[in-house]
C-alpha cells in the first residue's frame, strides 16, 4: 500500500538527490553535471575556474568558444528549467567553506574531478610539480577531511586514471585496483589481495597514486565510502546535453600540454599539421568516449559501496590502442602526414596493455569503440573551429628530464 513519507522521509529523499561535482567547469566536469542534473538530481558546481587561467597562463584557448559558467548555467535553466548551484571555491586552500557546503548540501554522493590533470603541464617546472601536488593532494584531502568533519554519509567518486598501474603489464591482465598474489605463510602459500602496486609516469599521475593512499586510509579509519575511477584517456567532445546550445559547448583541449592524443591527432589533421607521434608510437594506452564516461560516472554513482566496504575501484576504459595505430588510423580518414617527434616523455616506447573493465560492462555499460562513427563527430567539430587553433601552440615545450634533447624553438625535437 501506499504510504505517504513523513518529514524525516522527505528530508532524507532529499539528501539522497543533491550530488556535488567538483570541478565542474572542466571537460569531463560540465558535461557530467548536465547529465546528473538532467537524471533529476539536484547539481550543485564548484569549481575555482583555475583551468580557464591555466588557458590564460598558456596563451591559448579551447578549440570550442566555451562560454563563462554563469551563462552556460543561465543557458541550461532555460532550456530544461532545471538549475544548477555553482560556487567558486579552491578546494585545495579553502578548507572552512568546504566543509560549510558539505554541511548545507548534505549532498549523497560528491564527484571529484578538481586536479590538475595534464601530466606535460605537472613536468614544465619545478613550480608546476609543486602547484600539481599542493593542487591535487590538498584538495583530495580536504574533501576527505570535510566529509569525516561534517559526519554526513557522502559517496565520493574520485576519477582517477589507468596511469596509476603505469602500462607495463608484465604479461598480466590489469585488474581493477587490487591484485591477487600468493604469500608463503608457514610453509604453505596463500592467495591474498593487496592494492595493485603504483607505477606513475609523471608528476601528475603521481598525486592520483598518492589519492589512492589517502582512500585507502579515510576507508579503513572513518568507514568513508569511495569509489575510484581508473580513467583511461579520454576523446570526443559531445554529449547529448552538450548538445542542446552552443552556449553550453564543451571545452576541447589540442594544445602541447592539455590535448590528449586523439583529439590533438584530429585537431592537428584539421589545420594540416603532420599527426606528432612522439618516439615509435608503439606506446598502448587505454580509451573510452567522452559519452561513456559520463555514463560510467552515472552507474558508479547508482552502485554506491556499502559502509565499511572497502575502496570501490573500476578500470573506466574501453579499448587499448598503440599511438602509431591512431596516427595511421586519422591518417587514412584525413589525409594528414605524420611525423615522429623525440619523445619529451620518460616512458617505454613500446608496451603491450590488457585491461579488466569486467565492472562496467556488467553494470550495463555498452561502450562505443573508434570504429563506430563518433570519430567523424570529432573531425567536424575539429574542422568547424580550426581558425581558433594557433600553430605555435601545437607542439609541447615540457619534457620529463632536462637532457631529453628539444629542438631551437624548445620543442620536441623531430626525430632522425
Ligand atoms: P579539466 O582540467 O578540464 O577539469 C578540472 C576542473 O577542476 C577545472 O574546471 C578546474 O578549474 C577545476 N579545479 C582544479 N583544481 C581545483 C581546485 N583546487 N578547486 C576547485 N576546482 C579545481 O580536467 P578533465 O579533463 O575534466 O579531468 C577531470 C578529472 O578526470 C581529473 O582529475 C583527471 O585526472 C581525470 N581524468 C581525465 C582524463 C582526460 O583524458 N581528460 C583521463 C583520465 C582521468
Ligand atoms: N602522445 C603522442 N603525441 C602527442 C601526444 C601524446 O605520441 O601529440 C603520446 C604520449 O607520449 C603518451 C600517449 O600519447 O604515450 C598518451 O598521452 P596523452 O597526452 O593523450 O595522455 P596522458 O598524458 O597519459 O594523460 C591523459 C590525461 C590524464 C589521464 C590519462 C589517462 O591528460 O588526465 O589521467 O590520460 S592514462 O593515459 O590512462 O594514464
Amino acid at each position: 500500500m501506499y504510504q505517504t513519507a513523513n518529514q524525516e522521509d522527505v528530508h532524507r529523499m532529499a539528501d539522497r538527490e543533491k550530488i556535488v561535482v567538483l570541478g565542474g567547469d572542466g571537460f569531463c566536469g560540465w558535461p557530467t553535471a548536465l547529465r546528473l542534473s538532467s537524471e533529476g538530481h539536484e547539481v550543485v558546481i564548484v569549481d575555482n575556474l583555475s583551468r580557464r587561467k591555466i588557458d590564460i597562463e598558456l596563451g591559448c584557448e579551447s578549440l570550442t568558444p566555451i562560454q563563462p559558467i554563469d551563462r552556460r548555467i543561465r543557458t541550461w535553466q532555460t532550456l530544461t528549467g532545471k538549475t544548477l548551484e555553482f560556487h567558486n571555491l579552491n578546494i585545495a586552500e579553502e578548507y572552512p567553506a568546504l566543509v560549510q557546503l558539505i554541511e548545507t548540501v548534505r549532498p549523497k554522493a560528491i564527484v571529484h574531478f578538481a586536479e590538475q590533470r595534464a601530466a606535460p603541464y605537472s613536468m614544465k617546472s619545478p613550480r608546476h610539480k609543486r602547484y600539481t601536488v599542493d593542487n591535487n593532494i590538498n584538495g583530495t584531502h580536504n574533501v576527505l577531511c570535510a566529509i569525516v568533519e561534517s559526519g554526513v554519509d557522502v559517496h565520493l567518486v574520485h576519477l582517477g586514471t589507468m596511469g596509476v598501474y603505469g602500462y607495463g603489464t608484465a604479461g598480466l591482465s590489469i585488474p581493477e585496483g587490487y591484485l591477487t598474489v600468493k604469500v608463503e605463510v608457514d610453509g604453505t602459500d596463500r592467495a591474498i589481495e593487496i592494492p595493485y602496486p603504483p607505477h606513475p609516469g609523471s608528476i601528475y599521475h603521481m598525486t592520483k597514486t598518492l589519492d589512492a593512499l589517502l582512500f585507502y586510509y579515510y576507508n579503513k579509519n572513518d568507514d568513508v565510502r569511495v569509489t575510484d575511477l581508473h580513467q583511461g584517456v579520454v576523446w570526443g567532445t559531445n554529449t547529448e546535453e552538450t548538445l542542446l546550445h552552443a552556449d553550453l559547448v564543451n571545452r576541447f583541449d589540442w594544445e602541447g600540454d592539455y590535448g590528449t592524443v586523439l583529439n590533438r591527432f584530429l585537431v592537428q589533421a584539421a589545420v594540416g599539421h603532420p599527426l606528432t607521434i612522439y618516439g615509435s608510437g608503439g606506446q598502448t594506452r587505454a580509451f573510452i568516449h567522452l559519452r561513456d564516461t559520463v555514463r560510467c560516472i552515472s552507474l558508479a554513482i547508482q552502485h554506491p559501496p556499502a559502509r565499511k566496504q572497502r575502496v570501490k575501484i573500476f578500470n573506466q576504459a574501453t579499448e587499448t590502442h598503440r599511438v602509431r595505430t591512431l596516427a595511421e588510423l586519422v591518417a587514412e580518414l584525413t589525409g594528414a602526414d605524420i611525423r615522429h617527434y623525440v619523445n619529451p616523455r620518460n616512458e617505454a616506447s613500446d608496451n603491450e596493455l590488457v585491461i579488466h573493465n569486467k565492472q562496467f560492462l556488467e553494470l550495463g555499460l555498452n561502450p562505443i569503440t573508434l570504429s563506430e562513427g563518433l570519430l567523424q563527430e570529432v573531425i567536424e567539430v575539429a574542422g568547424r573551429y580550426r581558425e581558433r587553433v594557433d600553430a605555435a601552440k601545437i607542439l609541447a615545450d615540457s619534457r620529463w628530464r632536462a637532457d631529453i634533447p628539444l629542438d631551437r624553438e624548445g620543442t620536441p625535437a623531430v626525430q632522425p
